[in-house]
């Protein structure tokens, strides 16, 4: 008998570039409910659907998960969501099954639902509850004791008769067990991981969530971290790695660390991590343990774009700092055959057009290391992704409304305020929507033309989700 099914929001099909990679939230979460005895069960469509139905729309593909959710015969079923993609699915999935079963309890857990609980219940009555923050120690009391004792169960949001109610969330576990990769019932399908070796970020971007669920800054226990590596790699098929900790190699002793171990094993890695925290001079290690790409949320370039963020502080001389810190780390990856990739979120609130044509020439100089480094670039140059700024829920941007309106910022209209994605559309009086598309392609034309760098960048992306109505 199953306590609890986690099921995983399923990716588009294999017409597409990119790979198949398992949810780590359901990882995680999973990993830890068996080390507590719980009978727990991953269901990941991608994988674990018969092959019937390649082409399913989206509606039979729903009826199809049901069937094999519903065959389980589980107790609670659970689903991560940790943007409203994934929202998305939640909802459509927990329709479908309250249909076919209606006493069967619908958990939804994840960054995304951690901001909007409340309003997710007021919409969707096929959602028993909600569980905000940390899941490990509320998904162990509800596979105890069920929906019964709401009120004792951290971080659940739920519905007290017409009332909806939240509890206080849990904190975030010091230690979690090692993977557990019998979780996954075809790990040979995956192509990518996503896996992380720290909690949390001790920075605090305007637009960004990461506090959301990891207020606080922590490194797994190195011993897990080993426990992980070692289930890997005795893998028969090597996965790609995707080290997504928001800020690989903070503290350099961990990182040389964690390097060692990576080393032993066969298999390459990204990692992400920003300008002015990742050491050039650790470079050289990270490509000997097989790392092969870094992402750099770069963001911006000018001091007021930077500012705006809360990239970095007020001074000049830490603005200089984080120019000269990129320039010094796109010399070192490319001279180590790492590809260093950069996240540009300009325009800004505030930006002008002085402001993007400061970005622009600063990022040209930057593929013009490329150039001048020649034979020792190892056939890479820099490589720019060009995303409008993201609004989404429980950022602090959410709570700087009268800041967003004095910097006449406006945001895409939302058909659905709940499960839209929300970017920013006009940045200033100056720069309109045009304007904006317009400097975002300028970037994207800067990225490498080359086959060889459009492999590398391939192998590391996930497949996108599939789109379903809320
Ligand atoms: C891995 C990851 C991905 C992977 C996810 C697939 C995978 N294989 O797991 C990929 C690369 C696909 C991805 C994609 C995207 N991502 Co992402 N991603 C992450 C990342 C780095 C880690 C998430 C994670 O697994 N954490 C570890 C697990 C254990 O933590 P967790 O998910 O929070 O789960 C805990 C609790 O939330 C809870 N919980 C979670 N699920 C459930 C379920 C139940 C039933 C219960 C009870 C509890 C529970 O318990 C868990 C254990 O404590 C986070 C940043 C972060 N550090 O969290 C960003 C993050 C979640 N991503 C983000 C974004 C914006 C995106 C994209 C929109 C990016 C883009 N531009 O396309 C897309 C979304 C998809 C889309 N097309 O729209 C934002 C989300 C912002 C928001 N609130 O909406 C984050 C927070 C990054 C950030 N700091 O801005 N992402
Ligand atoms: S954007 Fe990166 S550096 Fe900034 S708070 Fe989020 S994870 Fe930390």
């Amino acid at each position: 008998m199953t306590d609890l099914l986690l099921l995983s929001t399923p990716l588009a099909g294999d017409t597409l570039p990119g790979g198949l990679c398992p949810s780590l939230s359901n990882i995680t979460l999973g990993s830890y409910l068996r080390s507590e005895g719980v009978a727990v069960a991953v269901l990941d469509p991608s994988t674990d659907l018969d092959d019937e139905g390649d082409s399913d729309s989206p509606k039979a593909l729903l009826e199809r998960i049901a069937d094999a959710v519903l065959k389980e015969s589980p107790q609670m079923v659970g689903i991560a969501c940790l943007s409203p993609v994934e929202g998305r699915f939640g909802a459509a999935m927990a329709r479908v099954l309250k249909q076919r079963n209606v006493s069967l309890p619908i958990v939804l857990g994840g960054v995304w639902v951690t901001a909007c609980g409340a309003e997710i219940l007021e919409r969707c009555p096929e959602i028993d509850a909600i569980v905000a923050g940390p899941g490990e120690q509320a998904a162990l009391a509800l596979v105890k004791s069920g929906l019964q004792n709401p009120a004792s169960i951290p971080g659940l949001v739920w519905r007290d008769g017409e009332k909806i109610r939240s509890n206080p969330p849990a904190e975030t576990l010091p230690t979690a067990p090692p993977v557990d990769m019998s979780l996954m019932r075809h790990p040979e399908r995956y192509d990518i991981f996503c896996w992380l070796t720290s909690r949390g970020c001790p920075y605090h971007c305007t637009f960004c969530t990461e506090r959301l669920t990891n207020p606080g800054f922590t490194h797994n226990p190195i011993e897990k971290v080993k426990a992980d590596l070692e289930f890997f790699s005795n893998m028969e098929k090597s996965w790609y790695l995707w080290i997504c900790d928001p800020l690989f190699g903070v503290n350099r002793k961990r990182l040389a660390e964690v390097c060692n171990l990576l080393k032993e094993t066969p298999m390459q890695f990204l990692a992400e991590s920003r300008v002015d925290v990742l050491h050039p001079e650790d470079v050289p290690q990270l490509a000997a343990a097989g790392c092969d790409l870094i992402y750099f949320g770069l963001e911006a370039v000018g001091h007021q774009s930077l500012c705006e963020l809360e990239k970095i502080d007020a001074r000049p001389k830490v603005h200089k700092r984080y120019l000269e810190d990129a320039r010094n780390l796109v010399e070192a990856c490319l001279k180590n055959d790492i590809l260093p990739v950069f996240g540009i979120l300009q325009p800004v609130p505030g930006d002008t057009p002085e402001d993007l044509a400061f970005t622009l020439d600063f990022l040209r100089e930057l593929a013009a290391i490329a150039e001048r480094l020649g034979d020792a670039a190892n056939r890479l140059g820099p490589c720019f992704y060009a995303f409008p700024l993201r609004f989404d829920r429980g950022a602090p941007y959410e709570t700087m409304q009268g800041h967003l309106e004095e910097k006449g910022v406006s945001a895409t209209a939302d058909t659905d305020p709940l499960f839209d994605d929300r970017f920013l559309e006009i940045a200033s009086p100056s720069i309109d929507e045009q304007t904006a598309e317009t400097f975002r392609e300028a970037v994207r034309a800067l990225n490498p033309a080359s086959d060889y760098v459009r492999q590398r960048l391939l192998r590391s992306y996930p497949r996108p989700y599939i789109e379903f109505d809320a």
